[in-house]
């Protein structure tokens, strides 16, 4: 393959040139003072996977790679080189730290390794320009379903930036567990946070694995996450999502609930219809979780959920029609908008951007809140007709939790054919938004894939259904998807990144 022929996702623009360069460690690195720990967390990674040193050189000092500000690169944009020597420009330490991404990807697939031994690395020469298409790449997490715990995440980070993506937004809560330490709520996790066992097989077959399932993050877990994100250039986007799927919390907390009923942590998936009450107490509890998981991501926008609320619990509520009558709401469903705007505002107030699921788009909405649009592209056009940013999440195109493709011997996942989500299906989605009008278009912020975890409950699986689906996602979001087959080939040679990362992907043509 020529020199940057491999690169995923596939830059703006890659041109072979005359030239190469031969690092061998020691090799120093000179760059802005600003951008220090860029070339750190670079240094870090080639420590790691074949021991070598890496010098941060001053700016202006001879170095093997020399990185400069370009001011007039787009925000993650940058110009990476190899001629005699490497050379990087940006305007932004995200730039730089794409350039370093890019670099890796340039070098030899031991730089992905762990441990291994490497005496040099050669480099061809090429000149790419680069910048992403779209502001908004991220990678949806379910750690509510099963849980996924810090050492987990992080590798999902690790392996989020290397595809230069730079979302990863986490669900912490729902019907079958709790996931964040609240300490005003303290039951949320002493109760909420386990369930007495899971379904076994798919839900359908209507079994239980008779195992509990537990575990949260405390703060300071979600400190280490949040500093290990941002040395990688992803941000990471706490979602509190009520008041549906809201089962976790009234069994830790009864009172949040509608009727008398004494609630245990859901053991099945699917919706449950428990959901919080209208009341006053209930919409305190969301504006307070929310304002106390958002003080922990203190530069994050904010997901307040939203999705699959069923009102049939309200619509037999007495107190609920109370409220309705008291503001003048003909359907119940209006209720939703009393928690979206108590959260909205809450968090706004303090500086955060606000995001939250299509569904929230049949109430009332405050202006500026952002619409992750999961039911269909038609969602994310309604929302932006009514001016509303969106981020594109249709699950007919980025559910990962669906099937990787109709072969009888997938694992089982979310549905039975047609839930099929194969990763040729992800990276046509480019071609949607390239169709997509200029008035939607210019709503789009980005896009993010979406793993939820009824099905996916350890590692190995979580590998198997986000690889080689996000790979795929990833040039999507950087907006420089190409002829399928081309990309193929460019995948066949990435996959040697992953098995050198422990990746346990799906094999490109079958499980
Ligand atoms: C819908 S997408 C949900 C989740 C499920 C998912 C399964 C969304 C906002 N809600 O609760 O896990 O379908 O694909």
């Amino acid at each position: 393959m020529s020199p940057g022929g491999d690169l995923i996702p596939r830059p703006r623009s890659v041109t072979p040139v005359a030239g190469a360069v031969t690092l061998t460690p020691p090799f120093t690195v000179s760059a802005p003072p600003a951008w220090r720990h860029v070339v750190e967390r670079f240094a870090a990674d080639l420590r790691e996977s074949v021991g070598w040193e890496v010098r941060l050189v001053a700016e202006g000092s001879p170095a093997e790679v020399t990185i400069g500000v370009a001011p007039g690169r787009a925000p993650e944009g940058y110009g990476l080189s190899v001629t005699d020597v490497v050379r990087v420009e940006a305007s932004t330490a995200s730039g730089a730290r794409h350039a370093l991404t890019t670099l890796r990807q340039l070098g030899p697939v031991a730089w992905w390794s762990r441990g291994a031994s490497l005496n040099e690395a050669r480099l061809d020469g090429v000149v790419i320009d680069d910048e992403p298409r779209y502001a908004w790449r991220g990678v949806h997490l379910d750690v509510a379903r099963h849980f996924f715990g810090v050492a987990e995440v992080t590798r999902l980070i690790d392996l989020v930036a290397a595809h230069r993506l730079n979302r990863l937004h986490l669900h912490l809560n729902d019907d079958q567990g709790w996931r964040v330490e609240v300490p005003s709520w303290p039951r949320l996790t002493e109760v909420g946070a386990t369930r007495p066992s899971s379904p076994l097989g798919h839900e359908s077959d209507g079994l239980d694995d008779a195992v509990p399932h537990g575990g949260y993050f405390t703060a300071q877990d979600l400190q280490r996450l949040r500093t290990h994100a941002a040395s990688r250039g992803v941000v990471i986007v706490p979602e509190i999502d009520l008041p549906g799927h809201a089962q976790a919390a009234i069994a830790a907390y009864p009172e949040l609930g509608n009727t008398d009923e004494k609630l245990g942590v859901w053991t099945r998936w699917g919706i449950s219809p428990h959901v919080l009450n209208a009341g006053e107490g209930a919409l305190a509890f969301a504006e307070e979780v929310a304002v106390h998981v958002a003080s922990l991501f203190p530069d994050s926008p904010v997901h307040i959920g939203g999705d699959e609320c069923p009102t049939t619990e309200w619509e037999a509520s007495a107190a609920a029609r109370e409220v309705m009558a008291r503001h003048g709401f003909v359907e119940a469903r209006q209720l939703q908008g009393l928690f979206t705007k108590r959260m909205a505002e809450a968090l706004r107030r303090r500086g955060h951007e606000v995001i939250a699921w299509d569904e929230v788009l049949e109430a009332d909405v405050p202006d500026g809140v952002v619409i992750a649009a999961w039911r269909g592209v038609d969602r994310a056009e309604i929302a932006a007709r009514r001016g509303l940013d969106v981020i594109m999440a249709p699950m007919q195109y980025l559910y990962l939790d669906w099937l990787s493709s109709d072969r009888p011997d997938e694992p089982v996942a979310l549905g039975p054919a047609p839930l099929v989500t194969t990763w040729e299906r992800v990276y046509s989605f480019g071609d949607v938004l390239a169709g997509l009008d200029s008035v939607v278009r210019a709503r789009v912020r980005g896009v993010q894939a979406q793993l939820w975890t009824e099905y996916i409950a350890t590692r190995d699986h979580l590998d198997y259904m986000a690889f080689p689906r996000l790979a795929a996602l990833s040039e999507v979001a950087w907006g420089t998807t190409e002829d399928v087959g081309a990309f193929r080939r460019r995948l066949a040679a990435h996959v040697a990144r992953l098995d050198a990362r422990g990746v346990r992907y799906r094999p490109l043509d079958g499980p």
